[in-house]
């Protein structure tokens, strides 16, 4: 077929498909904006977005199958109504960083309320060029390198059944969001790819992150400052850096972390399982509270279980005065699996502010076939059923 067939056919294709749409919604197809096929379809998104949202019932932005490009691109509420966003084809960034202008997100959506992004596509942020020159485990003032998503101030939210593939820098910041659900999301990268953590969760309440797969080169899942009520279920981790609260306690104002439950979970050979990390050194309190690790199973992990309170990487810091993070209510239930260290289990807490209310119940991690030990400091947990063998059991005295 000659180009111009192509695009006819394209096109019935799709007036097709958007008639068959049930009438519930008000469907933008991109191809009513002049996108094509195989091209560069950062406008004709932009404008179906803005009709969409400007809709008075429930409305559906539609990206059919086929490989596009797309620059940079901020989604952008107060909408009028209800809005989804499908994608069902792979959606690629620019390669080259500084076509992004700096931005740190490729794909923002921002101050809306019922958003719903699904569909079967992949948002390729085609890093691999960006990973080269990343320089920041050298220098501070490293370049900014763009995120393949931005949720920001989203309320009522499901990103759903979609893929994020090669990230410059972090797969997905959720920043400011009230009751945002991923289910059956997944993150493709490599291990070796530079600072690509899957979610980044901060200053946000209610998320849940079920039936997902996270094959990262950094976390699988982080929570930063004012996370809270966040469920993790049914998520496997791996390749990466696993599930981590923090690095907490190293800016001014943190918010409390609190209500994390993170269950029926998969990390295979992650470095971390499930991590606590803040930093010693610095005046930051703040506190992390009501944390529940359960129905977890570790294949080949590094640190299977971490509270790390002298988090310090590149020694950045002295560590002469102990992190003031107070860590409480947190239990371990129910781990099991393998270990790629002898130190199965590691609570190193801080002799300024002990962690308190720490349980491990039903434990069972080996190392190399045999049981893999515990390593605590300024914790006193209780310790129900079965438990590996406590070392360095440090506390301070009264
Ligand atoms: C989200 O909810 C918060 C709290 O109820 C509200 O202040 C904010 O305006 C809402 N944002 C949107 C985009 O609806
Ligand atoms: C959370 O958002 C979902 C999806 O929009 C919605 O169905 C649900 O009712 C919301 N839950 C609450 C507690 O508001
Ligand atoms: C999120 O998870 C919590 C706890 O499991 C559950 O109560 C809530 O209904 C979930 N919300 C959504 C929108 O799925
Ligand atoms: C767990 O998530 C996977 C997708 O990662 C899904 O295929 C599977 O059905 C989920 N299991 C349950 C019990 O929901
Ligand atoms: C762990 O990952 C490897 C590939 O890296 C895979 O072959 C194996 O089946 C996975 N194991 C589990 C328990 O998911
Ligand atoms: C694992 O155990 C085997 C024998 O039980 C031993 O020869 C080997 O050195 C051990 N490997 C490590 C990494 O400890
Ligand atoms: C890792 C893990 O425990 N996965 C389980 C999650 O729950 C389903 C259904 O209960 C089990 O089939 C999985 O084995």
């Amino acid at each position: 077929m000659d180009l111009q067939l192509k695009i006819i056919t394209f096109t019935l294709m799709l007036l097709l498909v958007s008639s068959s749409v049930s009438a519930q919604f008000r469907v933008f197809h991109i191809s009513r904006y002049g996108a094509a096929l195989e091209g560069d379809i950062t406008q004709a998104l932009t404008n179906a977005w803005s009709d969409a949202c400007a809709s008075t019932t429930s409305s559906k932005v539609v990206i059919p199958r086929g490989t596009y490009n797309l620059k940079q691109i901020e989604f952008k509420g107060p909408c009028l109504a209800p809005i989804e966003v499908q994608a069902d084809g792979t959606i690629q960034a620019p390669q080259d960083p500084n076509q992004l202008n700096g931005d740190t997100q490729w794909i923002k959506f921002t101050y809306i309320d019922f958003l719903t992004l699904s569909g079967a596509g992949t948002f390729d942020g085609q890093g691999t060029i960006a990973w080269n020159q990343n320089n920041c485990a050298k220098t501070k003032d490293c370049k900014k390198l763009s995120m393949n998503f931005g949720f920001g101030f989203l309320n009522n939210t499901i990103v759903r059944d979609i893929t994020s593939k090669d990230s410059k820098n972090f797969h997905v910041n959720v920043l400011g969001c009230n009751n945002i659900t991923f289910t059956n999301f997944n993150v493709i990268a490599p291990a070796t790819s530079p600072n690509t953590d899957g979610i980044h969760i901060g200053r946000s309440t209610q998320v849940n992150i079920t039936d997902t797969n996270i094959a990262t080169g950094d976390d699988c899942i982080s929570l930063g400052d004012g996370s809270k009520q966040i469920t993790v279920l049914n998520v496997t981790c791996g390749p990466g850096h696993g599930i981590s609260v923090g690095s907490l306690g190293k800016y001014p104002n943190e918010e409390p972390v609190e209500g994390v439950i993170v269950r029926n979970c998969t990390f295979n050979n992650t470095d971390n399982g499930v991590r606590i990390k803040t930093w010693p050194d610095t005046p930051v309190t703040t506190t992390v509270t009501d944390m529940h690790f359960e129905d977890i199973k570790m294949v080949n992990v590094k640190n299977p279980i971490i509270i790390d309170q002298e988090y310090c990487p590149w020694n950045q810091c002295t560590k002469q005065s102990p992190s003031k993070v107070k860590i409480s209510k947190v239990t371990f239930k129910n781990i099991i699996g393998t270990s790629a260290t002898e130190e199965g289990v590691v609570l190193i807490c801080s002799s300024g502010v002990p962690c308190e209310d720490v349980m491990l119940t039903d434990i069972d991690l080996t190392f190399n076939g045999t049981v893999a030990t515990a390593k605590l400091s300024n914790v006193k947990p209780i310790i129900q059923g079965k438990s590996p063998p406590l070392l360095n059991f440090l506390f301070p005295s009264p």
